[in-house]
């Protein structure tokens, strides 16, 4: 791949150390009066309704899972599902201030950064856009159920359709956004951003690494986000996906506009 990088030898074989900088941990310390200049009392409000929704949404599954039953409708559901409760405000910081053109890959752990994703795709497009994905996803198979006897907003009828899309994939269902061929841990909706889960630990830690390369050639808007949990450090192909990421090659060989590392942010789920 490299067009011509020099390697001295005499340069490279000399007796030497390798030092490392200072890598940040635990930096952040910001009181709430400075984060409150940052954001609106409108922006506040958004963030604890999404992280609301995320809460209940685990809640309700949790419910189905261990009792068959939510708000007296019973329901069982004998597939698997791994909750992300406690772990809402991490999704909705996550995608809070992503585009639509901003893709994100997960875990096995994942409706939470889903509902996210969507949450926010849906607060930055306008109705006709949002109309016009749901009518044309799957023949608007899924939103016939949802706009049946509604009566609200747009934005609402999107919500509807996000909260029923991931459900009914989650339980298997053809309405689900994938047909219900994923399911809990490989539900995607592209048209929010929102890019394949992933069943095997770290398995988006080089998927992610390929997305963002093809947004960088093909100067694509938007970065990517690789949503993995913290085991995943111990995977082999996390590793390699970080070392492509940061190869050399991009910062001295590649030229022009294509200079520099790649739209792409790890972000590990504690
Ligand atoms: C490659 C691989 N190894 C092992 C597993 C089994 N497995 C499923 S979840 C999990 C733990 C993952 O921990 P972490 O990424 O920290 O996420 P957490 O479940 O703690 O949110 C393991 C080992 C797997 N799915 N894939």
């Amino acid at each position: 791949m490299p067009k011509s990088q020099n390697i001295n030898p005499k340069e490279v074989r000399k007796p030497k150390f390798i030092e490392f900088g200072k890598i940040p941990v635990n930096q952040y310390n910001k009181s709430i009066e400075e984060e409150k200049k940052i954001f609106t009392k409108e922006d506040f409000l958004r963030i604890y309704h999404d992280m609301v929704v995320i809460r209940e949404f685990e809640t309700m599954l949790n419910l189905i899972k261990t009792t068959n039953e939510y708000n007296g409708i019973p329901y069982n559901h004998p597939g698997p599902a791994h909750l992300s409760i406690g772990q809402e405000a991490a999704a909705v910081g996550m995608a809070y201030t992503l585009d639509a053109d901003d893709y994100i890959f997960g875990s096995h752990r994942s409706h939470g950064e889903i509902l996210a994703k969507g949450l926010s795709a849906i607060h930055r497009l306008d109705e006709d856009a949002l109309y016009s994905v749901m009518k044309n996803y799957f023949g608007g198979s899924a939103l016939k159920v949802v706009e049946k006897g509604f009566q609200g907003t747009i934005k609402d009828l999107a919500v509807n359709f996000l909260l029923y899309g991931a459900l009914a994939e989650i339980f298997a269902r053809e309405n689900g956004f994938n047909k219900g061929l994923g399911g809990s841990m490989h539900a995607f909706f592209t048209p929010f951003g929102i890019y394949p889960n992933n069943a095997i630990v770290g398995g988006s830690g080089d998927i992610s690494v390929g997305a963002a390369l093809y947004k960088k050639i093909n100067r694509k808007p938007g970065i990517i986000v690789c949503n993995i949990g913290d085991a995943s450090m111990g995977c082999g192909p996390v590793w390699e996906g970080i070392t492509f990421a940061t190869m050399d090659q991009y910062r001295t060989l590649w030229d022009g506009e294509y200079r520099g590392g790649l739209p792409l942010i790890f972000n590990f789920m504690m």
